[in-house]
């Protein structure tokens, strides 16, 4: 495939870019984070988005490599909004199945952090309930190491997939991120409604902190901030965008 060779030199290239997208406190108001989310700035095709091109970074065998460039940068992003006067508290990184089964995640990110000279709390990794569902003993394994290091760990997408309450709880997580499909139907859907208002007493039952996903209205944030949820992330809030245009927004 012609999009295949193309990925093969995206990253010398220097063709991924890294969009933010901010998240609040659940008034809406305080900034507490920055997701980081993969684009490819193709020369022909313009911005590709990651949908379109990690399931072929990860058969590739590329996803490590670019997923170390996307710690980095996330890194460096937030040292230099410092500099800027501009205070991120902490972004946020995806990794994929790949990188949280290599064998040396820890160890480069022990180093991406002392490169960036960013306070390892600052970094928080997101993994999906299938990832860390997929060998359960070596996913706690992992985890441990990696929180050794003070990233703090997110599980993405709650909710569709298959974890566990007992390892949930054995786990050493921090984050609950509340799928958007069941923020969709908030406030009037019922379901959705009863499964928002579950994982949030669940997740503070555990002691984790809740944000939910794809706020798109006032009526959605409204209800999410009557119960109790932490933090919030959306298009209502703010779509990922560039650096310079979160710099613009939040300065
Ligand atoms: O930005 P967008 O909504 O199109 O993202 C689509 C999917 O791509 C999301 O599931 C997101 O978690 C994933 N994604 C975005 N950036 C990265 C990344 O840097 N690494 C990995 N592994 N996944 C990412
Ligand atoms: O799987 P993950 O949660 O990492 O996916 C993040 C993706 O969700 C990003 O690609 C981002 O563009 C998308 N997203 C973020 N906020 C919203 C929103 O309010 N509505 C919708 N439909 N998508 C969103
Ligand atoms: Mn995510
Ligand atoms: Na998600």
């Amino acid at each position: 495939l012609e999009l295949e060779s193309d990925l093969r030199h995206a990253l010398e290239q220097r063709q991924f870019v890294l969009h933010y997208q901010p998240q609040f406190l659940a008034d809406g108001h305080t900034l507490t984070g920055v997701e980081a989310l993969l684009r490819w700035q193709h020369p022909r095709r313009g911005l590709v988005p990651p949908g379109a091109f990690i399931p072929a970074l990860e058969e590739l065998g590329l996803v490590v490599d670019v997923g170390d460039w996307v710690l980095a940068e996330a890194c460096r992003q937030l040292m230099a909004w410092e500099g800027e006067g501009l205070h991120v508290p902490k972004v946020s990184v995806n990794l994929s199945a790949r990188q949280f089964a290599d064998g040396r995640l820890a160890q480069r990110i022990s180093a991406i952090l002392a490169s960036s000279g960013i306070a390892p709390n600052r970094l928080e990794l997101e993994l999906t309930e299938s990832i860390l569902m997929q060998d359960v003993a070596e996913a706690m394994r992992i985890l441990d190491s990696l929180k050794q290091l003070g990233p703090s760990i997110a599980i993405d997408d709650f909710g569709t997939g298959y974890s566990s309450l007992n390892y949930l709880k054995q786990f050493p997580i921090d984050v609950l991120k509340i799928d958007r499909s069941f923020v969709d139907g908030l406030p009037e859907g019922e379901q959705d409604a009863q499964i928002a208002r579950a994982i949030i007493a669940m997740a503070h039952s555990l002691r984790l902190s809740v944000i939910a996903e794809g706020v798109e209205t006032q009526a959605q944030l409204d209800f999410l901030q009557a119960h109790g949820c932490d933090e919030v992330q959306g298009f209502l809030l703010g779509r990922p965008m560039a650096a310079d245009r979160l710099a613009e927004r939040e300065a």
